[in-house]
């Protein structure tokens, strides 16, 4: 089922002559701006990004979900479909998994992992749903989990989060996701105070147990499935968390878990300066948590991130945030967006490199608004392209990945091997 190197050298092989010279081209002209073009390549190539175990199925909406042709059938053939995506596009190594959704034997896991060559990044518990079929999860997160106002409801999903992390401990992960669903459709309906103070309560007893080189992030979101309110519903809710949970806790940015319009660059900063920035869930939005391909609606605000992380320098270092995409598409093969949103992340990457920094600082001391907003376009307005493509290609991918994984007819064979996939679980968190 794999993708051959075949099928990639076939389809380098016609783009490489035009790839050198767009390579030389762009490369001098950066030399013209002080930039090494070799030295961002060499910068993008080491930058990677997670993929979602639960993005390679097609997801869905609140209304209906409209399964795609042949979507892997549990986590070994999700796996099979994040190595197709690496073996393009060699923007993404590791998968982030999903408990219970992913729950297999450690040791096939590992196995299927390693023969894939991929790895594991973060685990991401599920206290958002009922499981039924899990003798140790009997009692009903319908009216929350971490937050309930039930000790027993809350003992229980703090057990789904150690299980978790047991898991992810047997697979080599380093991480644990927490995005709690737990909130309020009515005024009234939940004490917001003590809501927050029960879920504290909560994650200190998972974040004792936590193995000692493991992080826990905390992710917000502002709203939904609750819509009234949400316990951990923004940055400040989730600083707050942290701050008290002590150094394994930090803050994870997804960037569709905000309100429209804020401003998610600063909160980047904020989070960087209070050494509590964990990671991201990349994605892209029009108009709430719309968990589209990262940088297909706002790419220049993608850039604004990076631009705050490369920004940074040595204080980012320090944090190593983890890089993961968190994305659902419902009318696209998921391969072919992980595989252009890992692009697309490396693309904002390389533009905040090529950033002036100090013509930038000397812009904002002397309050030339013109100048430092051109310093910023600048940087963004360089197509870049070239760069990542020769990347890809260096690292054994393909210079153009869709059209080469098109060309590979990987999703006409899987449509075959699987038949009728039924419903693999949610898409959006
Ligand atoms: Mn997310």
């Amino acid at each position: 089922m794999r993708i051959t190197t075949d099928v990639i050298e076939a389809s380098n092989q016609r783009l490489r002559a035009d790839l050198e010279r767009d390579y030389e081209s762009l490369g001098e002209r950066l030399d013209r701006r002080g930039i090494a073009i070799d030295e961002i390549a060499r910068k993008v190539s080491a930058f990677t990004v997670a993929v979602p175990s639960w993005g390679v199925g097609t997801g869905g909406t609140r209304f209906a979900r409209f399964p795609g042709l042949g979507e892997p059938r549990g986590i070994f053939e999700k796996l099979d479909d994040c190595a197709v995506i690496q073996d393009l596009g060699r923007a993404t190594p590791a998968v982030s998994l999903h408990i219970p959704w992913d729950k297999a034997d450690p040791k096939d896991l590992r196995d299927k992992a390693s023969e894939l060559g991929l790895s594991f990044d973060a685990m991401n518990s599920n206290t958002f749903q009922d499981h039924p079929d899990d003798p140790r999860q009997p009692l009903s997160y319908k009216y929350g989990s971490l937050s309930h106002v039930d000790q027993a409801v809350r003992a229980q999903a703090v057990e789904h989060n150690l299980e978790t992390v047991e898991i992810g401990e047997a697979i080599g992960s380093k991480a644990l996701t927490v995005w709690l669903a737990d909130g309020s459709n009515f005024a009234g309906q939940s004490d917001l105070g003590r809501a927050f103070d029960r879920y504290i309560g909560a994650m200190k007893d998972i974040t004792a147990k936590l193995p000692s080189d493991w992080r826990i992030f905390s992710e917000h979101k502002m709203y939904e499935p609750a819509f009234y309110s949400t316990v951990i519903q923004d940055w400040g809710s989730s600083y707050l968390a942290a701050m008290e949970l002590g150094e394994k806790a930090f803050c994870l940015v997804d960037l569709g878990h905000h309100a429209p319009n804020v401003n998610i660059e600063q909160i980047v900063s904020r989070l960087i300066r209070a050494g509590k920035l964990g990671g991201f869930h990349f994605n892209d939005s029009k108009y709430g948590d719309d968990d589209l391909d990262a940088g297909s609606i706002d790419p220049f605000r993608l850039f604004l991130v990076f631009n705050e992380l490369v920004g940074a320098g040595a204080a980012l270092d320090a944090l190593r945030p983890s890089y993961m995409i968190d994305q659902s598409h419902n009318v696209t093969d998921p391969i072919e967006s992980l595989i252009r949103s890992a692009n697309e992340i490396r693309r904002a990457y390389a533009q905040a490199l090529l950033v002036d920094r100090e013509a930038l600082g000397g812009f904002q001391e002397a309050n030339d608004a013109m100048m430092a907003s051109e310093t910023l376009k600048v940087a963004f307005r360089t197509d870049v392209e070239p760069l990542l493509a020769r990347v890809r290609a260096e690292d054994g991918g393909a210079i153009d990945p869709i059209a080469a994984y098109r060309s590979s007819g990987y999703r006409g064979r899987v449509a075959e091997a699987r038949p009728a996939a039924r419903a693999t679980g949610g898409g959006i968190v």
